[in-house]
């Protein structure tokens, strides 16, 4: 079975700007950032999306999520976690990911 683009960027096979890894999840910045902050947290577990994945790794995911959102000095002003999810969400590529954007003002409703 062929690899996904996520599980080959997890392998090492595609390289990526990695800012976070740990046993369950990686973190790289988004390869056409939406914001100054754009980072794509990965269960390193191939899920198609979130309707698939256990409640425990969509815990590891936020608290990635959580501790980026820190080491980026986003808490003060804010941020924003999105995970597109199938055709009309918007999700390009089918492996489990949030979107942690921040360092500008959004907007809603996001389009
Ligand atoms: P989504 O549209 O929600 O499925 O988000 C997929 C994101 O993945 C999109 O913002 C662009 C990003 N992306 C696609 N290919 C690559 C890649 O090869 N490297 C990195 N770092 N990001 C990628």
């Amino acid at each position: 079975m062929n690899k996904c683009l996520f599980c080959m960027i997890r392998d090492g096979e595609i390289p990526s700007d990695k800012v976070y890894e740990d046993e369950h999840v990686i973190a790289f910045r988004d390869i056409d950032p939406q914001a100054p902050v754009h980072v794509l947290i990965v269960p390193k577990e191939h899920y198609a999306d979130i309707t698939e994945c256990p409640n425990e790794t969509a815990g590891y995911m936020l608290d990635a999520a959580r501790r980026l959102a820190v080491e980026n000095g986003l808490t003060e002003k804010g941020f924003r976690l999105v995970m597109n999810t199938g055709e009309e969400g918007g999700q390009s590529v089918k492996h489990l990911h949030m979107h942690l954007l921040g360092g500008r003002q959004m907007t809603w409703p996001a389009g």
